[in-house]
């Protein structure tokens, strides 16, 4: 039962946040605690120095992914499917800023610098939530292929 209203956060459009797009910068690995928090402090070095605004976006975080969208616009900037999220990294030095790597090693690494609204964590968690939903899915979808 607990496991269904988990699933039923994240179908359709899944739980949103208002957060900032702090940057994305091409990463060498698929994972790493000292990489991504270099990263976000290399990303928020560069905003400030071009003395530009961060774009202001909404995360969904549903089933098939965690999707960025222009806050004005609603329009979709990226689309991240949860098998190509190889980290996620909360800024140790700033609790309203986390990142997340996205690739493959066919593709290459990015990782996405995000500045939230409210808590990073909270973010954060919901997407711990939705792996491990994900993960449940798949997992069942395996045994009901075997009973065929
Ligand atoms: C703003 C202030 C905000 C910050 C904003 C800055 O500077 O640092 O906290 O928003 O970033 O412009 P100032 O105090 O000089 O107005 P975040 O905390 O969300 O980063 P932004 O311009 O990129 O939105």
């Amino acid at each position: 039962a607990n496991d269904k209203n988990e699933t039923s956060r994240f179908l359709g459009e899944g739980v949103s946040f208002k957060a900032k797009l702090i940057g994305i910068l091409e990463v060498s690995e698929a994972r790493g605690d000292r990489m991504c928090q270099e990263a976000l402090s290399d990303l928020k070095m560069a905003i400030r120095a071009a003395g530009e605004h961060k774009q202001r976006i909404t995360i969904n975080i549903a089933i098939d992914g965690l999707r960025l969208r222009d806050e004005k616009t609603g329009d979709s900037l990226y689309h991240h499917p949860v098998h190509k999220i190889s980290f996620i990294a909360q800024d140790m030095t700033d609790s309203r800023a986390f990142g997340y790597i996205f690739g493959s090693p066919d593709t290459g690494h990015r990782f996405f610098g995000i500045k939230t609204d409210k808590a990073a964590s909270q973010v954060v968690i919901a997407m711990r939530d939705l792996f491990q939903v994900v993960f449940a899915l798949k997992k069942k979808e395996i045994e009901l292929a075997k009973q065929h």
